[in-house]
């Protein structure tokens, strides 16, 4: 008989981390898995790493968001477990807003996703991001809007971030493994 006493069980999660170009994915990806803060280049195609969280293994995709190759995004939507939206939110130039926006709800009134649950980043916490209200009037009610539009039963949280100082890292990987969680048999 063969024992492999080392052997653990680990939960394979997926998660999508997505976002306009220059939000912060790869950056917030490499703190995540080397704890620093690496230099980027813009990414053609993506990236994936996996950690460990307990009893999780997260696998977690960050594919580029420079808008010629958005379009590719839809083709890492299936089987994915939780999807990490990432906003610039130092930026307040109305046309990038809106770019955010409408990505946003394109994902969060997608038929594959209907019961994925949304983080939604506001990274470089840092810098002179924007204020709560900023954020409220901005985005907030896109999730309320969504709901009625959709009739969705997303779980959506809303968390500043920042790569560069670590900020709120730890709390992401703690609501993947609460909201994946399955239940006890
Ligand atoms: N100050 C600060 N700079 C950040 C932070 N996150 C990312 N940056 C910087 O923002 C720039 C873009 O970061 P990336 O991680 O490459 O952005 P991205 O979302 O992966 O961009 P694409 O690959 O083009 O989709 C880089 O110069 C990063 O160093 C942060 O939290 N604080
Ligand atoms: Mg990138």
């Amino acid at each position: 008989m063969n024992f492999c006493f080392k052997c653990k069980k680990f939960q394979d999660v997926r998660a999508l981390l997505l976002g306009l170009d220059n939000s912060g994915k790869t950056s917030l990806l490499y703190q995540w898995r080397l704890n620093e803060l690496v230099t980027t280049i813009p990414t053609i195609g993506f990236n994936v790493e996996s950690i460990r969280r307990r009893k999780l293994s997260v696998h977690i995709w960050d594919v580029g968001g420079q808008q010629k190759i958005r379009k590719l995004w839809k083709h890492h939507l299936l089987y994915i477990n939780v999807i990490l939206f990432v906003i610039d939110s130092t930026e307040r130039d109305f046309n990038r807003i809106q770019e955010a926006k409408s990505e946003l709800i394109q994902l969060l009134t997608h038929e594959d996703l209907i019961t994925v649950p949304f983080m939604i980043l506001f990274n470089k916490s840092d810098l002179d991001s924007l204020t709560d209200e900023e954020i409220f009037d901005d985005y907030n009610f896109i999730i309320g809007e969504t709901e009625i539009k959709t009739n969705s039963v997303h779980k959506v949280k809303i968390l500043r971030t920042s790569a560069l100082h670590s900020e709120n890292v730890t709390e992401i990987l703690n609501w993947i493994e609460f909201v994946t969680k399955k239940p006890k048999k």
